[in-house]
C-alpha cells in the first residue's frame, strides 16, 4: 500500500540529511517531511537524524512544539528511528555546552570523550560493536564496522540497561544503539555505513523482512585504519570538470599542449571507489582558491549526484572562504559551506583559509571566533571540518636556523642537510608561508578543526611512499585524526605508514586512478599485517 512506502523524516536543517534521504529512497521509500507536531504523532515510521549541536537542535525541538510530540510518539512505542545526536537527544541531559536537557526518556547524561587517554577526539571512523540484546535492526551483521562521526557519547549504567543493545570500544564503552519495542536509535551513521548501514535502514523499514545471513569470516574488533580515495578536480581547458592529478601539485601534462592531465570524470570515479570498498572520498576543488565554488556549480552537482549511491563519508574542499563576488554581494564562508553540507558532504575542507587563520592566531594569540575555520565548526561541529596542510620540505644544515619547528628527515637536502622544516603553502602551492606544518596543526586543532589531512609537496604522485617524518611529527603533536597523504605508490606504503605513525586515515589518488593498485588490495594487505580494516 502507499501508506507502508512512506517514511516521515524529522529535518530541522542543521546539516547534511540529504544522505538519510538518498539511503531512503534508495530502499524504495519516500519521505514525508515533518512541518508541524501533529506530523510526528501521524507518523507511521519516524526518522530522526540528529545533526549540528545538541544545544541548538533542543532549542528548535522546543520551540516548535516538536519535543512534547516527539515524547508522546516515542512513549506510545511507534517506530522510531534516531541516528547519532537524534539517539542522544533521548537521553537526560548533555554537557556538550555546559548542562542543557535533552528530551529525558532515556536515564543519563551525555558526556565527551576524554582524550587524555590517548584516544583521539573526535571519534571518527569504523568501529566494531558489542551487541548485546536483540536489537532486530542490527541482527546478522554483528561481525562488521560501522561508520561513528562524534565528540560526544552516552554511556551505558544500571539505569539504562533495559535500553541498551550495543556498546562500542573507544577509550569508554559507549552506547553504541539503543531498542526499546519499536524504538530504535544508533549512534553510528547507518547512511555512511555503506551495505551494512543500508541493511539497517531496510531492517527498520521492512521490520518482517530476513536478511539472509552474510557469513563473515574476519570479525570486526575495533576501529579500523581507513583507506581514502582523493579526487583532485578541476574544469580542464575546454571547460568540463575533470579528475586530475598532479606530480608534486602540477597537473599539466609534459607535452606541447601542456593540458590539463584528465583521468576522468569525478561522479563515475567516486561511485566506483564505493564498489571497490573506499572508506571514504575526498573531493579537492583544486581551482578553489581562484574559481569561487558558488559562482561555479559543478562542483556542487558533483556532490548531489554522488551521494545518491555513494554510502560512505564524503569530504569536500576547495574555495572555503569568504568571497565577495562581481556584482558586489557578499558570501561568507559558513555559507559556502552550508551550500557544501546540504549537497551532500560530511566533511568540509579548508585549505588556505586556514593557514590564514593560524598565522593571525599564533600572531595575536586572540581566537577571534571569525575565521572560515572558527565559524563552520561552531555551527556544525568540529567533527565536520577538516584543515588540509600543503607544506614543502625546506632543508636545512641545523635545526637552529629557522624558528620553526624542524627535524631530522630520512630524506636529506641536495647538499647533504639532515634536517627539514614544513613550510605551509596556500594556492594549491603556489605560495609559501612563513608558518610551519606543525605550528599550523597545533593552532587549527586549537581553532576547532576536528582532522588534518597531511598532504606533502615533495612527495605528491611520486609513489614513493608517504612522508614518514612529517606525518609522524603531526599525528604526535595533535589529538585529533591526521590523514596521511601524498605518495603512495605501492600497499607496503600503507602498512609503513600505521606501523611508524600515529595516522588514523590513509589517502592516495594516482595509484588508485591508474589502476595500478585496487583499495581491496592495500586493505588485504594490511590485513595481513595485523592492521585493522573493514571489508
Ligand atoms: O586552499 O581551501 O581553496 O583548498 C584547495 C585544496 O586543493 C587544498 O586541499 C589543496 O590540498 C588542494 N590542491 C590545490 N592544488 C592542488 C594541486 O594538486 N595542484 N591538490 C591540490 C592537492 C594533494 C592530494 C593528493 C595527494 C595524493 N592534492 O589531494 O590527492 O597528494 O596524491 P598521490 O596519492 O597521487 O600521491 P583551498
Amino acid at each position: 500500500s502507499s501508506e507502508s512506502s512512506v517514511v516521515t523524516l524529522l529535518d530541522y536543517g542543521a546539516g547534511n540529511v540529504r544522505s538519510v534521504r538518498n539511503a531512503i529512497r534508495h530502499l524504495g521509500f519516500d519521505i514525508k517531511d515533518v512541518q508541524t507536531p501533529q506530523d510526528i504523532l501521524n507518523a507511521d515510521r519516524l526518522i530522526f537524524p540528529g545533526v549540528g549541536a545538541f544545544a541548538a537542535a533542543m532549542d528548535v525541538l522546543n520551540k516548535t512544539g516538536m519535543a512534547e510530540a516527539l515524547c508522546t510518539y516515542i512513549e506510545k512505542d511507534r517506530p522510531f528511528l534516531g541516528i547519532c545526536l537524534g539517539l542522544q537527544l533521548l537521553f537526560e541531559s548533555s554537557e556538550e555546552k555546559g548542562l542543557v536537557n535533552g528530551l529525558g526518556l532515556i536515564p543519563g547524561v551525555v558526556g565527551r570523550f576524554d582524550s587524555t587517554n590517548g584516544f583521539r577526539v573526535p571519534h571518527i571512523g569504523w568501529n566494531a560493536l558489542q551487541i548485546s540484546k536483540d536489537s532486530e535492526i542490527l541482527d546478522d551483521f554483528g561481525n562488521q564496522h560501522v561508520y561513528f562521526v562524534h565528540s560526544y557519547r552516552a554511556m551505558p549504567s544500571n539505569d539504562n540497561k533495559e535500553w541498551v543493545s550495543s556498546t562500542c570500544n573507544y577509550g569508554d564503552n559507549f552506547i553504541a544503539s539503543i531498542r526499546r519495542g519499536n524504538v530504535h536509535a544508533v549512534q553510528f551513521h547507518p547512511e555512511k555505513s555503506g551495505d551494512v548501514g543500508l541493511s539497517v535502514l531496510r531492517r527498520f523499514l521492512y521490520p518482517k523482512s530476513h536478511m539472509l545471513k552474510k557469513p563473515t569470516e574476519r570479525k570486526a574488533l575495533g576501529l579500523a585504519k581507513r583507506v581514502i580515495a582523493c579526487l583532485d578536480v578541476r574544469a580542464n581547458d575546454k571547460g568540463d570538470l575533470v579528475v586530475t592529478k598532479g606530480d608534486q601539485y602540477d597537473v599539466r601534462e609534459n607535452t606541447k599542449e601542456n593540458e590539463v592531465r584528465n583521468l576522468g570524470k569525478p561522479v563515475e570515479l567516486a561511485g566506483q571507489y564505493y564498489k571497490d570498498g573506499a572508506d571514504e572520498i575526498s573531493f579537492l576543488n583544486i581551482t578553489g582558491f581562484r574559481d569561487f565554488p558558488l559562482g561555479d556549480l559543478p562542483m556542487i552537482q558533483v556532490l548531489r549526484l554522488t551521494s545518491e549511491n555513494v554510502f560512505v563519508p564524503l569530504t569536500v574542499g576547495g574555495g572555503i572562504r569568504d568571497f565577495t563576488d562581481a556584482s558586489g554581494r557578499h558570501y561568507s564562508s559558513l555559507e559556502v559551506a552550508s551550500e557544501y553540507f546540504r549537497s551532500g558532504a560530511d566533511k568540509i575542507s579548508i585549505g588556505s583559509d586556514a593557514v590564514y587563520a593560524a598565522e593571525e592566531y599564533i600572531k595575536t594569540g586572540v581566537k577571534t571566533g571569525k575565521s572560515s575555520l572558527e565559524q563552520i565548526s561552531r555551527v556544525y561541529g568540529n567533527q565536520a571540518v577538516v584543515v588540509s596542510i600543503d607544506p614543502r620540505r625546506v632543508h636545512l644544515k641545523s635545526p637552529n636556523d629557522v624558528e620553526f619547528k624542524a627535524i631530522r628527515v630520512k630524506d636529506t637536502g641536495p647538499n647533504g642537510e639532515e634536517y627539514a622544516w614544513y613550510q605551509c603553502t596556500v594556492n594549491g602551492g603556489r605560495e609559501g608561508r612563513p608558518i610551519g606544518a606543525y605550528e599550523l596543526a597545533k593552532a587549527v586543532e586549537e581553532l576547532g578543526a576536528g582532522e588534518i589531512l597531511l598532504n606533502c609537496i615533495d612527495c605528491d604522485g611520486q609513489g614513493k611512499g608517504f612522508d614518514v617524518d612529517l606525518i609522524k611529527l603531526i599525528s604526535d603533536a595533535v589529538s585529533i585524526p591526521v590523514i596521511a597523504s601524498s605518495g603512495a605508490g605501492a600497499v607496503e606504503h600503507f602498512s609503513e605508514v600505521y606501523m611508524k605513525t600515529n595516522a588514523s586515515a590513509a589517502l592516495a589518488a594516482g595509484i588508485f586512478h591508474r589502476k595500478e593498485v585496487p583499495i581491496q588490495s592495500v586493505k588485504e594487505h594490511l590485513f595481513k599485517e595485523g592492521i585493522e580494516v573493514r571489508f
